[in-house]
């Protein structure tokens, strides 16, 4: 935070006063907990989310749309979706200053947060829970979503960032990542896949998560469903694959998205199966011929593109993601493109496993 902000100033904005803590694991935005009741207190990252009042109209027509989708199926409307705290003012947000944007949502209580499990359980439950947020948004008007960060999930486009940051190399990295760079520009060729096949209308413009970490869904702490989809800044337009894709570039790892022992980084097929079916029970009507038949390569490309946002930041001098360690940067981008390249032999039985 560039300035010091006391939380509970900020809190009084939305009639709040309690005492607040750091929270969760986010790479991007800083969260803090809200105690007795429990509230989410969030400040947005304003220099990557650069309007946060069309993020926040997003947020708020999404959520709204989502309650009524979930009231009508009898479903549980305090669990099921984020709810925003209006400030006083009765917007969604407080604005403290152009740098110092914050919201707050009600606590979902009951949950859990899974940073990195692995089971086939709960790849399941989460392939059914991003699925069934797809399936709730089937029909909200995709044409009313800002575009949060343009070009998002547009590969070709981090293609060319990657290029850019090779050409200016800030940090003076480049000449110690030669052999990512060389990874990273043979593999350009296959990046358009689904950005043309959707620019072509052959891949349908679908209202999309865009970061389908496991840990942007609350489990029941009990059960170990699916509650709650979060992290909901990057909603935008999109394709589905960009979704199905991202979930299992996490999930489908042996290890952590930044292992840096390389040997303990494979993509597990077992993975793959378990988020499929749970997502397909919900989404496999929709879904069209084309958009069955590049699920696999989705998880490579997205995984790809993730490398390449990771290399591209480690070029850059670290400015994106935060970063815990020394050369984090460098290591998520090795760990990501060991995966692609695992990912790539492991496509053919991909398919078979769908029945493709
Ligand atoms: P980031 O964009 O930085 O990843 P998130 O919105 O995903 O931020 O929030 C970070 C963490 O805070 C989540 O992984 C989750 O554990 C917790 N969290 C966020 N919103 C809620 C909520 N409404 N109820 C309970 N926990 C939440
Ligand atoms: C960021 O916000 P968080 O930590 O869930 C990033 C994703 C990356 C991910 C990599 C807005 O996600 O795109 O895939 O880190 N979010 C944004 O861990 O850039
Ligand atoms: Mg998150």
């Amino acid at each position: 935070m560039s300035v010091r902000i006391e939380q509970n100033e900020i809190l009084k904005h939305f009639e709040l006063d309690t005492v607040t803590e750091s929270y969760g694991n986010g790479h991007i935005n800083d969260t803090y907990l809200v105690t007795a009741p429990r509230y989410i207190l969030q400040r947005i990252n304003t220099s990557i989310f650069t309007d946060p009042e069309g993020l926040m109209e997003n947020i708020d027509n999404v959520t709204s749309f989502l309650r009524e989708k979930i009231r009508a199926d009898g479903g549980d409307v305090r669990r099921g979706t984020l709810q925003l705290v209006p400030a006083k003012d009765g917007r969604h947000y407080y604005r403290y200053d152009d740098e110092n944007v914050f919201r707050v949502y009600r606590f979902v209580e009951g949950t859990k947060s899974i940073e990195n499990s692995k089971t086939p359980e709960d790849l399941y439950e989460a392939g059914v829970g991003f699925g069934h947020f797809q399936k709730l948004l089937a029909d909200f008007p995709v044409e009313k979503l800002h575009e949060t960060i343009q070009d998002f999930h547009h590969t070709p486009k981090r293609v060319e960032a990657l290029r850019k940051a090779i050409r200016e190399d800030r940090a003076g990295r480049a000449g110690s990542v030669q052999a990512e760079i060389d990874f990273a520009l043979e593999n350009a060729s296959w990046a358009d896949s689904v950005v043309k096949g959707m620019e072509e209308g052959r891949i349908p413009v679908r209202v999309t998560h865009n970061d389908t970490k496991i840990n942007n869904i609350l489990f029941d702490r009990d059960t170990g469903k699916a509650v709650c989809v979060i992290d909901l800044d990057t909603v935008m337009p999109g394709s589905m694959l960009y979704d199905f894709g991202d979930a299992l570039r996490m999930g489908g790892s042996t290890a952590a998205e930044d292992e840096a022992d390389l040997d303990k980084v494979w993509f597990n097929e077992g993975a793959f199966e378990a988020f499929a079916k749970g997502y397909l029970s919900e989404m496999r009507e929709a879904l069209t011929q084309e958009e069955l038949a590049l699920l696999p390569l989705s998880v490579k490309l997205m995984t790809y593109e993730c490398g390449i946002r990771f290399l591209t930041d480690y070029l850059n001098g670290d400015t994106y993601f935060k970063i815990h360690r020394e050369h984090h940067n460098l290591d998520r981008a090795r760990n990501q493109f060991k995966l692609v390249a695992d990912i790539a032999g492991k496509e053919a039985r991909l398919a078979q496993k769908l029945g493709l």
